[in-house]
């Protein structure tokens, strides 16, 4: 049977998931998703996850949606003695906060996503882009703390916000002046983590369509 999941490239929930699955050496079903045929609400996909978002994970009876459910799932199932998703509950607590912590950050480039591509309101874009500001400001604060995103060693936190933070920086949106940790923890992943490449054809994909966008609103 083995898991199966089915997402898109372009997704940054989506890429998270690919991320951690190469990490931990999953062999796993990648089944595409046709969201513009809207696949994704149809009855078959509504009985796994009626909340009709990828990533969506089936393995066996489970069916689970919510990216972070699928990653910690996935961790204590397929690789529970991974220093990526560690056991101390304190150090657990801490990569638990940031995979929260970057919810937001998807919650916030989703804020710039759609009026840039769909919307194609400027507005709306100027409305919305100072949360993702925020947000990674509190990236850089995370940075100045340790060297990953929840400590010293990588970790699934660090996956799931590398998913979003590419996407940023390929939409031009990441200036180097202004969150120096952050370009450098990304630069140094880049060498760091052998399964990088995984996430880079969607992250371009998706941040060039939006840096495009941007240019044509005229922003
Ligand atoms: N919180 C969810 C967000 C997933 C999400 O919003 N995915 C988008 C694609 S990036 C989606 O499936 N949208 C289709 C829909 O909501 O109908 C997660 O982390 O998995």
């Amino acid at each position: 049977m083995g898991v199966d999941i089915f997402g898109v490239q372009g997704s940054p929930p989506c890429r998270a998931v690919y991320l951690v699955a190469k990490a931990i050496g999953l062999d796993y079903t990648f089944n595409k998703v046709d969201m513009q045929a809207g696949q994704h609400r149809s009855p078959e996909f509504l009985k796994m996850n009626p909340a009709h978002t990828v990533p969506t994970m089936k393995d066996g009876d489970l069916c689970l949606g919510e990216s972070k459910a699928i990653i910690t799932y996935l961790m204590n199932k397929y690789a529970p003695d991974s220093e990526l998703y560690p056991k101390d509950p304190a150090e657990r607590a801490k990569v638990d906060q940031r995979l929260h912590f970057d919810s937001g950050l998807f919650s916030s480039i989703r804020g710039i996503v759609f009026p840039v591509l769909f919307n194609k309101n400027l507005e709306e874009f100027k409305k919305n882009k100072p949360k993702l500001d925020e947000n990674l400001d509190l990236l850089e604060t995370f940075l100045g703390r340790s060297q990953n995103v929840a400590g010293e060693k990588v970790t699934v936190a660090d996956l799931a916000v590398l998913a979003n933070v590419s996407t940023v920086q390929a939409a031009g949106l990441l200036e180097k002046d202004k969150w120096p940790r952050i370009s450098a923890w990304l630069t140094r992943l880049q060498t760091q983590l052998p399964y990088y490449s995984v996430n880079v054809e969607g992250a371009n994909m998706l941040g060039e369509a939006v840096k495009k966008g941007i240019a044509e609103l005229g922003a």
